[in-house]
């Protein structure tokens, strides 16, 4: 029924998207369109805003709560986030492993080029000032098949469990709305576990065993029926060394060479983020020196050629996961989340992908020696991008999580079943 959302400017189920593409591609084709029963609805912005018609003010909350905007160069207030979403943040179905970012991931992915303490909003008990409510955006620029959109990415919408199922969460999706409306935003892009109107994409989570005894011991993986422990260890058994020649970690000084991978790279799928330079060396540059330090969020590498070309880049991300009923040893679950990648063999012309196959199953390879070496046990991948081209041959498996991907404010045809979208912390 989606009582909100029905309300809000976003697809309905049974928007026509073929007719959409149809119409967004040609006037000769949105006239064969016409001939689909449906009216064809047009690519592009499903509402106009009158920026002067926002209203300045946030809405009231019920009683005994009040907004408050987060400073996340405070680190007590970064602790408050770090700490309701480590108690109250996405779970996995059978509530066995929840999400734990950790307090530098946060601050990367919260506090991106761009970034606005406006929009990083808050909602507290008025009494105890307890911070029981969060949700954020950041912005970025968009492209969606030829179209380039200034929208924002809206994430970590977390509620306390005390507080559920009390629509907390439409108020909270509405004041961040207002507050993008405010800048000049009016488009977002999101990503959630749970079906909405109307995912433009969606992929599933693929998990590659790294410490198959450790993930067997807190009920992650499980043992297949006919193998053993042993043969499951010496299935997922990776070399002490790297194969790629030219390999090492992305330093200040390979930004343009990335920026203009990633780019040209993107632009082979239909919806994407389109980087700035400054965001390259945000997103894919650590603080942290040191590849096997504890506080180390994102590792990249660089493949750099005898000509000190730079002709392939991978990433990837420190995101765990708290074990709910950790009866054993181990509380968390470190995960890798393959990144962002680009590769000169995605242009070479070839026959059904055979160079770009074979040459993202190497670095793929090397990504999890890397992972194995920065201490993971498990390393992550969703059914986008080119992944699907390694992720059988590395020994990923098809994990039970979805992620759905969506547009606010903005109509497209359906992409292709997810293989074809950006990434997302
Ligand atoms: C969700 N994940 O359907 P209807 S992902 C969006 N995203 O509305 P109540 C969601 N909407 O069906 P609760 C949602 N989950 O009546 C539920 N909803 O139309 C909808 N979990 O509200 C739901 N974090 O307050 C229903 O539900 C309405 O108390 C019900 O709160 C929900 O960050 C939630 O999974 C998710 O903390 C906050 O369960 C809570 O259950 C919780 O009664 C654990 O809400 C953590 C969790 C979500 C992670 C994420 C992306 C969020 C995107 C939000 C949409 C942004 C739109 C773009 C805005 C900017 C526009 C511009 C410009
Ligand atoms: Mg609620």
């Amino acid at each position: 029924s989606y009582k909100f959302w029905s309300t809000q400017p976003v697809p309905k189920f049974d928007d026509d998207a073929a007719a959409a593409a149809a119409a967004a591609s040609s006037s000769a084709q949105s006239a064969a369109a016409g001939e689909v029963k449906k009216e064809a609805k047009k690519e592009g912005p499903i509402k106009e805003v009158d920026i002067n018609k926002v209203p300045k003010e946030p809405s009231p909350l019920v009683a005994g709560f009040e907004w408050s905007e987060v400073d996340l160069e405070d680190p007590p207030q970064l602790d408050e986030v770090q700490d309701l979403l480590c108690n109250h943040y996405v779970e996995d179905d059978e509530a066995m492993f929840r999400f734990n970012y950790l307090k530098e991931t946060l601050a990367w992915a919260l506090k991106a080029p761009g970034w606005r303490k406006s929009w990083h909003v808050g909602v507290r008990a008025s009494k105890s000032r307890k911070l029981v409510a969060f949700i954020s955006a950041i912005p970025l620029q968009l492209r969606v098949r030829d179209n380039k959109i200034k929208g924002s990415e809206v994430n970590f919408l977390c509620i306390h469990k005390k507080l559920r199922a009390k629509r907390l969460a439409p108020v909270l999706i509405m004041e961040i709305t207002r507050r993008c409306n405010l800048e000049g935003v009016f488009q977002a892009i999101y990503t959630a576990g749970v079906i909405l109107p109307k995912p433009v994409a969606s992929c599933r989570y693929f998990h590659r065993a790294l410490d198959w005894e450790k993930l067997y011991s807190v009920g992650f993986s499980p043992l297949p029926s006919g193998s053993t422990k042993q043969r499951q260890v010496i299935k997922y058994r990776l070399p002490d060394r790297t194969a790629t020649p030219g390999l090492r970690l992305m330093e200040a000084k390979d930004v343009d060479a990335v920026h203009s991978l990633l780019n040209r790279y993107l632009k082979r799928v239909k919806l994407a983020q389109e980087f700035s330079k400054d965001e390259v060396a945000h997103w894919f540059i650590d603080n942290e020196s040191d590849p096997k330090s504890a506080k180390r969020v994102v590792w990249t590498y660089v493949v750099e050629d005898s000509a000190k070309k730079i002709t392939d880049f991978f990433s990837f991300y420190c995101l765990e996961s708290s074990v709910i009923h950790g009866a054993g040893n181990h509380s968390t679950i470190r995960a890798a989340y393959m990144f962002y990648y680009g590769t000169e063999s995605a242009f070479v012309e070839q026959k059904e992908d055979k160079v770009l196959s074979d040459r993202l199953n190497l670095l793929a390879k090397d990504a999890l020696i890397l992972a194995k070496q920065a201490r993971f046990d498990v390393f992550n991948a969703l059914t986008l991008l080119d992944n699907p081209l390694f992720l059988e041959k590395q020994l990923f498996g098809a994990g039970d999580g979805q992620l759905h991907y969506y547009l606010f404010n903005y109509r497209t045809a359906d992409l292709p079943s997810g293989v074809d979208a950006g990434n997302h912390v």
